[in-house]
């Protein structure tokens, strides 16, 4: 374990090298499989997949038209900004003056605002389309197995309970992509912030980045855990708000930043799994009961997103819906 200083010299942060995140393989038994999900959204959070079924050729196209996208002039990039909230930005992240080390395309999945949207994205806006939607189709397809696995671990009814929000036409569903520079000096104390401490507000991310480290998880306060790169192939599965609430606080949606912490820079794509605007979330029935009644009370995801976005970062939004 290291422990270095961080920006406010009252507190430290300790850097848990020692720890790494559970990998799951989805070729393993179904129930196996369901029961590592299960503990692993318990105790970090944050898990990795292999074996889970999206066309390595997709993530190929998908990283290339990225890259070439990023390495595009800046006047170009900026065609397709602002991110407000949809489109190119860069180090202002959100509306509240929150900044980082880095640039980023903010998608939604529907395929009308994916093909627009393309013709100042790309030179060739057909091919760039047909790139996003064969990934979303995968990743999608892959947030769907497991919840669905998710579902069964916690003995929910039926087991499309999670999954079928993601499947759902209206849903609200969104794709990242981010680039963060390379960094001048490696473990640099304080560490330069690509991307600030935050829970993500969707019920599922699935992330898939390119060999540059940078991305830690905070299982506790002033704790950080760097998550590597192994397997090449995995992709890094977290737990968002909306699952801690449907799971009445047993998965919980853990805190992360990105670091600049690599002599390479660091791609990522980011696939947020989001209800429709309009579904209601509620505790799950097996998980809300008289012994352990619901901790938050519902809200519509409209409403939650809407006061994810009046929000910075860093602060906390679930506490606004927590029961008294
Ligand atoms: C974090 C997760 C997703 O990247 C995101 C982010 C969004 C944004 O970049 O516009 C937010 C952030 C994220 C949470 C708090 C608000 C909204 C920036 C911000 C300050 C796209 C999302 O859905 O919420």
């Amino acid at each position: 374990m290291v422990i270095i200083a961080s920006q406010n010299p009252l507190k430290t942060e300790k850097i848990r090298d020692d720890i790494e995140l559970p990998i799951i393989d989805l070729f393993s038994e179904r129930s196996e499989a369901s029961k590592l999900i299960v503990k692993a959204c318990e105790q970090f959070g944050f898990f990795k997949v292999i074996n889970h079924g999206v066309p390595q050729e997709n993530v190929s196209r998908m990283e290339e038209e990225t890259r070439t996208f990023f390495s595009r002039p800046g006047s170009e990039k900026q065609l397709a900004g602002p991110a407000d909230p949809y489109g190119y930005g860069c180090q202002n992240i959100g509306l509240h003056g929150d900044m980082g080390e880095v640039e980023y395309l903010l998608l939604q999945t529907n395929p009308l605002f994916i093909s627009q949207k393309s013709k100042c994205i790309s030179n060739d806006p057909n091919k760039f389309s047909r790139a996003v939607s064969s990934y979303i189709e995968g990743v999608r397809e892959l947030a769907c197995e497991v919840l669905d696995l998710m579902a069964e671990g916690v003995w929910a009814q039926p087991t499309s309970v999670l999954s079928g929000l993601i499947r759902d036409p209206d849903s609200d569903s969104i794709l990242r992509f981010n680039h963060y520079p390379p960094a001048d000096v490696i473990h640099s104390s304080p560490p330069k912030i690509g991307f600030g401490a935050h829970t993500d507000p969707q019920i599922l991310t699935l992330l898939r980045s390119n060999g540059s480290v940078g991305l830690q998880i905070s299982p506790e306060d002033g704790v950080w855990v760097p998550v590597n790169h192994h397997p090449a192939s995995a992709f890094c599965v977290n737990v968002g708000d909306v699952l801690q609430v449907m799971t009445n606080g047993r998965f919980l949606s853990v805190r992360h930043r990105v670091i600049l912490n690599s002599f390479n820079s660091r791609t990522s794509m980011a696939f947020f799994a989001a209800p429709p605007l309009h579904a209601t979330i509620n505790c799950l029935q097996v998980l809300g009961t008289q012994q352990s009644p619901p901790l938050y009370r519902s809200f519509t995801w409209a409403k939650y997103k809407k006061a994810t976005y009046t929000k910075r970062l860093e602060e906390s939004r679930l506490d606004l819906f927590k029961v008294e």
